[in-house]
């Protein structure tokens, strides 16, 4: 009903179109009332009015404010199972968790979907998909028009990063999707927090998402950097339609990061504490599906006991330059949207017990008695149980029961080893930065760079084994500069000359490492037995950045002598092993810098000198 004036004061501007027909959810008023739920929640001009724009355009039946409340999440739980879109699991096993199962045309990001619109092509890169603004908002708001007819649009304003923190960014995600305002429920701090801290602003990122008919042929993820607006059409995956995620906090937040002096990373944080309560605060940049979340969630071997490690974040770290010339880090998330299979008490314990409630579950098996099961899971497969696309499966089956890149979906404030410092404003100290691919062969265990712009340059030449979060291509190597080839939204040789250039403004910089967890012997078996483990690793990493331990100079950098990687207990693992974790070989060097060839050349108009040196200098070394 056009014209209808919003309750909380704003005069003369339509407050949203059909909010009048909302109608009383299934269940579980607790503090609103039939007449507040899903009313217009803001008195923010700017917010109202581009709302009432986008309702007028995707002409939903109804438009639902959320406001993150407890009481919201019930009633659009339940509001969900009634429409099939979750399913209530075992509440005896499992409270307060679902089960989601997706289109099987839209299980992953598409990266050939995702485009960064910037004026001029040559702003993207060549790294990135790039189409013209004007074209592209004529092209989708083209798909959008009518398109929520017989839906609701929900509004879901969310915030990224704690209140009140310098770094915070508001956005509000318009969408059709019911699982998606669950998500954001859970992945961001969603709600009235967000319209408080923009107060009376207009700077907001603009989040249009539209589910249209899930058809991969008008799928597409477009990021407007300029505008800091996002448009996602045709896919319901939370890669793609999460909007705070990777489309805000990383490709318009390295856009951001760059103009306005910070980092926007996909790194996860954590926070170690030493037997003696000193606390070292580290960030990380592994490429999808390469155990970020577990190794933000680490339980130390035995043998460490003492140690133990706080998460902050398991994905994305937003970092820059404090008062005090260091760097910190807040995660602008405030959930976990992680792999589920290989979860196990081996592997990531605190996600096991993080995940056994308040989770929604996406694309895993289904029970009979409505539990969940996925490949790697603790425990024997079940008899028989609903694949992820609800085919009976039994453990003759020759399909995988659950998609390799099935999801968890679940609260930071489940995790049993959330640092209480994720709430900090400030953010945390960053001491080091620890660069990682997925590498069967010429990447040894660890070693730390020389010096910043060296740093720089093994970030930069990081390659990886691709993985299902992305769909294709998995097995093969691809550069992946720090991890943000999917997820850099400018021309990624001005993104190395803005971490080149970040060096001057922070007096006291993190230093900087790089691993991997993943070398195999010639019998294909990995040479180091990583999870829990790899916080010897780590050990060493922490005892560096505090300058307390020694290591030894080779070609690619410093490595831990034959006595500083604390290798007690692991009984089976002898020097020789250690050796051949660590071997450079020279020939497969001579590869590794070749293959690096292809990303220099394809970003050689603005590749910062800096970095071709620090390739002569390796060569030189070799
Ligand atoms: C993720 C990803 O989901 O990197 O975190 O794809
Ligand atoms: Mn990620």
């Amino acid at each position: 009903m056009p014209g209808a004036q919003c309750q909380l004061g704003v005069k003369n501007l339509p407050c949203n179109l059909l909010m009048d027909t909302v109608t009383a959810p299934p269940t579980g008023q607790l503090t609103m009332t039939k007449d507040t739920i899903g009313k217009c929640n803001s008195s923010n001009k700017a917010a109202v009015a581009w709302v009432d724009e986008m309702a007028k355009h995707c002409k939903p039946d109804r438009v639902y404010w959320c406001d993150g409340s407890k009481a919201e999440r019930k009633a659009l739980t339940a509001e969900a199972v009634e429409k099939g879109v979750l399913i209530k699991l075992n509440q005896k096993k499992l409270p307060g968790c679902y089960y989601h199962r997706s289109n099987p045309n839209d299980v992953a990001r598409v990266e050939q979907a995702t485009f960064i619109c910037t004026e001029g092509q040559e702003e993207a890169g060549p790294t990135n998909n790039w189409m013209a603004p004007k074209e592209m908002y004529q092209k989708l708001r083209g798909y959008a028009a009518g398109s929520m007819r017989g839906r609701t649009m929900y509004v879901v304003p969310y915030l990224m990063g704690p209140p009140g923190s310098p770094l915070a960014k508001v956005g509000i995600e318009l969408t059709d999707s019911i699982y998606v305002v669950l998500s954001m429920g859970t992945m961001t701090r969603m709600g009235e927090v967000a319209f408080e801290e923009l107060g009376s602003s207009d700077d907001f990122n603009r989040g249009l998402h539209c589910m249209l008919d899930v058809n991969p042929e008008r799928r597409f993820i477009a990021h407007f950097p300029k505008d800091n607006a996002i448009i996602s059409v045709g896919s319901n995956y939370g890669g793609n339609v999460l909007l705070g995620k990777k489309c805000l906090a990383l490709r318009i937040g390295s856009y951001l990061g760059r103009q306005e002096g910070w980092f926007a990373e996909h790194m996860l944080v954590l926070g170690v504490e030493s037997p003696s309560g000193e606390k070292t605060y580290m960030a990380a940049a592994f490429p999808s599906a390469c155990g970020k979340t577990n190794f933000a969630m680490m339980m130390p071997p035995a043998h460490l006991k003492g140690w133990k490690i706080w998460t902050i974040g398991d994905d994305i770290a937003w970092m820059r330059p404090g008062p005090d010339g260091r760097l910190y880090a807040i995660n602008p998330e405030a959930g976990y949207f992680g792999v589920v299979p290989g979860t196990n008490s081996k592997s990531n314990p605190a996600a096991v017990e993080m995940i056994s409630r308040d989770t929604i579950f996406t694309n895993v098996a289904l029970t009979p008695d409505l539990d969940v099961w996925w490949e790697g899971k603790d425990g024997p497969p079940p008899k028989e149980c609903l694949d992820w696309k609800g085919n009976r499966w039994t453990p003759d089956s020759e399909e995988k029961a659950a998609h390799p890149n099935s999801r968890f979906t679940a609260p930071m404030t489940n995790n049993p080893l959330l640092a209480p410092e994720v709430n900090d404003p400030t953010g945390v100290p960053i001491r080091g930065i620890i660069f990682g691919g997925r590498r069967s062969n010429t990447m040894p265990l660890v070693y730390q760079a020389f010096n910043w712009v060296h740093g720089v340059y093994i970030g930069a030449t990081m390659g990886s084994e691709m993985t299902a979060a992305a769909v294709g291509g998995a097995g093969q190597v691809r550069r992946d500069p720090m991890a943000m080839l999917p997820f850099c939204g400018y021309h990624m040789g001005d993104y190395f000359r803005h971490w080149i250039n970040m060096h001057k403004t922070i007096k006291h910089p993190p230093r900087i490492f790089h691993v991997n967890w993943f070398r195999k012997n010639g019998q294909g078996e990995f040479l180091w037995p990583g999870f829990g483990e790899n916080m010897r690793v780590l050990k060493w990493i922490v005892d560096r950045c505090h300058a307390r331990t020694d290591a030894e100079e080779t070609a690619l950098g410093w490595v831990p002598g034959p006595t500083s990687l604390d290798l007690t207990g692991m009984n089976d693992f002898s020097p020789e092993r250690l050796e051949r974790v660590q071997a450079i070989y020279e020939d497969e060097w001579r590869r590794e810098i070749l293959m690096q060839d292809e990303l220099f050349m394809k970003l050689h108009a603005r590749l910062p000198k800096e970095l071709i040196f620090q390739r002569e200098l390796l060569l030189a070394r070799l």
